[in-house]
């Protein structure tokens, strides 16, 4: 890994994210995507790092980025969106890439329906952040930063 990758994050949405700010706002809150991703940005930059920002509502999209990301990013700030209760492939790049992941959820999961209660992600992931709103995001920035940079 270069001294640049070092210092670039991948933020990864998943499913139905692109949708935020206007997609049930009850649970997931009035902030857009575009300003997740200008918080994401901020929270690197104060740190000195880059971030990597990219949605998609195809699993396999999401894996090419998580394969692409091997070599190039320091970790990944994930949230696979409805995914994370069905996604094995999901799961299986992520243990194939070895790249810190940390899992977000916007939403407390598991103040929801059942089905929401299991994710393929967790076992794989580095850190887990739930229910936090879109501040989860930065929290996963500042966890990975943090993971890179302790001694
Ligand atoms: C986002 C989704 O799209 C849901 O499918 C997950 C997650 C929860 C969130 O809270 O960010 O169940």
């Amino acid at each position: 890994m270069s001294e640049s990758s070092n210092r670039r994050i991948l933020v990864l949405n998943g499913p139905n994210l692109n949708l935020l700010g206007t997609r049930e706002p009850g649970i997931y809150g009035s902030e857009t995507l575009e300003d997740v991703r200008v918080l994401c940005e901020n929270t690197a930059a104060a740190a000195g790092f880059d971030v990597e920002f990219l949605q998609s509502n195809h699993e396999g999209v999401l894996i090419d980025a998580i394969h692409a990301a091997r070599g190039n990013v320091a970790g990944i700030v994930f949230n696979p969106g409805a995914y994370t209760h069905t996604s094995i492939a999901l799961a299986d790049a992520i243990a194939g890439v070895e790249l810190p992941v940390i899992e977000v959820h916007i939403s407390n999961v598991h103040k929801r329906e059942a089905f929401r209660h299991h994710s393929y992600i967790s076992p794989v992931a580095a850190s887990i952040i739930v229910g936090a709103g879109v501040n989860g995001y930065a929290l996963g920035v500042q966890q990975l930063i943090h993971l890179g940079t302790r001694g």
